[in-house]
């Protein structure tokens, strides 16, 4: 009998959990299920670094506040995001998965159309399940249109961000910017609940952020003091740009970036103040890690990764290693130091477990680290992590050894860096299959693949297996447990019937490599696209003409052809200039039907426009459609003179 899925990913050590094995854990305990379960604090700072604080061996100013939760806690010193960057490494930090298996990856912008999932289980969700209050302050990230706001995934309130706080159209300096991308950003808008109450337009503005969280929370605390609570606090800082208030500018006496670290820190300290006060401080899990590594090209104003290669936006292990520190007096013993590895993913299995709450129905690659925690064992349940990056797994640890495979990356590593809030260029590197022991070298300085050739390939097959559940972009894999995300859809139906459904479709040229679709096959599948123009329901040409030739196969009545086009300016999709139909029987002779012109016109809504072109009911078996590309970008547009895109879904024939 072959192995079950579950059996299968143990042997992965995936840490795959699934909904009916979960409530039996949950309750097996009576110290997991008490009458009033812990409080939740989950403090997740944007861009820290993972030597931003004096317990992680931060030089030159202080950070006594999250030193003492260390002290009174455990610190980890091998805690991992799932990757080190900011929309891709929240998703995974509240379901539990890796991003590839939500489907959810980058750092989403003010247009995009996706979110998480609505069918994916936050922590803020379980947690509702077992009667917490929940609430966010500070920056979501997980979707931007309201359908995905944070309201919707299991949270009470909100007050903060929908993005990062450079997605505003003025530069890192605060003055408006005129061209390029940032001119098309809309507002920068503080959300509460739904609704914008304020514009976030100046640097002066920024630097109210971190106390406007702080007071949201204390608040929260205070009304919620006598029943269990989830308090999820995602700063805004210290992502550029940074800006500490008024009380806190040079307080360091070290640097600006310095200031807003220990703004963060007297932040946490009021916070565990408030829980002192009202008695709560020995049944709160406080939860104090950041959401990838430093961003350093911004020079003074990022943060440090210490002995750690290279910062955010790469998977060397300045990118996603980052501080941890986690409280909960007289159950995690204090002054406890770990080096396990333990990731974002395993909080939420931990937490639902402290809760006695349920895990998610879908299956989860995060890990119950309580024994750890709490000092039952010395051993994590961990003993891998998989390194991906934009659905590009890029390398893979198991126990010291980290295996890097060939791939391109960001590097901060010869390029000048920024200074005073200004960001310096990247610069990028280009490994090979190299092999680094992390206990010896933590920096990765020396690859010592060729004297373990046993362990590079003992790693390889450890990939091979991710790249089976959870896909691999360098090389080519689509994984088998690959959730999608939430997609915003259109006002038409996705699915649709009509006379063309299956029929063979000839393109006169092929569409770009990176949206080719299902095929040809994509316009006649019955299928429309949503405004994800990833979703793989798109064919997509840049700069080129689109057309088509359909056979219907016999010949058939037909009075009305709707072709469906994508409009997403700020993605450089335009719709076609002239659309053109034309009628055959035979496949030779063909007349034309009619034709459609338009102009390009600047329009910031994405929009799906169905081209109709309707006329007199005859027999055809042949159907030619011709759309013009506007060409290149207008210079009206932020791309001027760059190639423009078509991207068309169907051609429904009737
Ligand atoms: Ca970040
Ligand atoms: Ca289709």
């Amino acid at each position: 009998m072959p192995p079950s899925r579950r059996d299968f990913l143990k042997t992965l050590g995936m840490g795959l959990t699934t909904g009916s094995s979960a409530i039996a854990c949950s309750f097996c305990g009576k110290r997991t299920a008490e009458r009033h379960p812990p409080n939740i604090v989950l403090i997740f700072i944007d861009d820290m670094g993972y030597a931003d604080l004096g317990c992680f061996g931060a030089k030159g100013y202080e950070t006594p506040r999250i030193d003492r939760l260390a002290a009174e806690g455990i610190r980890l010193t091998d805690f991992y995001v799932s990757q080190a960057v900011c929309g891709a490494s929240r998703a995974s930090l509240l379901t539990g998965c890796y991003a590839e298996r939500v489907g959810y990856q980058g750092a989403p912008g003010p247009a995009s159309k996706i979110g998480l999932n609505l069918g994916e289980e936050t922590i803020a969700d379980l947690l509702k399940k077992r009667g917490y209050a929940t609430a966010i302050f500070g920056k979501w990230h997980l979707g931007c249109v309201p359908e995905f706001y944070p309201t919707r995934q299991g949270f009470d309130e909100y007050l903060g961000l929908l993005y990062s706080n450079d997605m505003w159209p003025y530069g890192y300096d605060g003055t408006p910017v005129a061209e390029g991308r940032k001119a098309a950003y809309p507002p920068l808008s503080l959300i509460r609940n739904e609704e914008p109450i304020a514009e976030i337009k100046t640097l002066e503005d920024q630097s109210t952020l971190t106390e406007r969280y702080t007071r949201e929370a204390l608040r929260f605390i205070d009304e919620n003091k006598d029943r269990p609570f989830f308090l999820y606090l995602p700063h805004s800082m210290v992502h550029t740009p940074i800006a500490a208030s008024p009380e806190f500018r040079g307080r360091s006496g070290h640097s600006p970036y310095a200031d807003v670290v220990m703004e963060l820190d007297a932040s946490t300290g009021r916070i565990m103040d408030r829980l002192e006060r009202h008695g709560l401080d020995g049944n709160t899990v406080v939860i104090f890690t950041s959401d990838n590594g430093p961003w350093l090209n911004f020079g003074d104003s990022a943060g440090s990764a210490g002995p750690l290669r290279e910062g955010k936006g790469t998977m060397f292990e300045g990118g996603p290693r980052v501080p941890c520190v986690i409280r909960w007096p007289g159950r995690i013993p204090a002054g406890r130091v770990t080096s396990e590895i333990a990731t974002t993913m395993d909080l939420l299995p931990t937490i639902v477990a402290w809760a006695g709450a349920p895990l998610p129905a879908l299956p989860i690659d995060g890990l119950d680290i309580r024994p750890l925690l709490q000092g039952r064992t010395e051993t994590g349940p961990r003993d891998n992590f998989f390194y991906y990056y934009e659905h590009e797994l890029r390398a893979v640890r198991k126990g010291r050894w980290k295996l890097i495979f060939p791939h391109k990356s960001r590097s901060y590593v010869g390029a000048e860096p920024g200074r005073g809030g200004l960001p310096g260029p990247y610069a990028t590197v280009e490994t090979g299959l190299e092999l680094y022991d992390l206990v010896a070298d933590v920096g990765e300085t020396r690859d010592v693949a060729a004297e373990h050739p046993d362990i590079v390939a003992e790693l390889q097959e450890l990939a091979e297996r991710a790249r089976d559940e959870l896909g691999d972009r360098l090389t080519g894999r689509k994984g088998k447990g690959e959730r999608e995300p939430g997609r915003v859809s259109t006002r038409f139906p996705a699915d649709i019937t009509h006379a063309a459904v299956g029929a063979a479709v000839s393109l006169s040229g092929p569409p770009s490599p990176s949206y080719p679709g299902d095929g040809p096959a994509t316009l006649t599948d019955g299928k429309r696209g949503t405004f994800d123009f990833h979703d793989g329901r798109w064919l997509g040409f840049e700069g080129e003409d689109f057309g088509a030739v359909i056979d219907l196969g016999r010949e058939v009545s037909v009075s009305s052809v709707v072709c469906g086009f994508l409009q997403n300016q700020g993605s450089w999709i335009f719709l076609p200039t002239e659309v053109r139909v034309s009628l055959s029987r035979d496949g030779t002779a063909f007349r034309e039907a009619g034709r459609i012109g338009r102009k390009p016109v600047p329009d910031p809504a994405a929009a799906y426009v169905p081209e109709e072109i309707r006329f007199a009911a005859s027999p055809v078996r042949f159907v030619k459609v011709s759309a013009k590309n506007v060409g290149t970008c207008p210079s009206w547009h932020a791309g001027s003179g760059g190639r423009c895109w078509i991207f068309i879904d169907e051609i429904v024939v009737e």
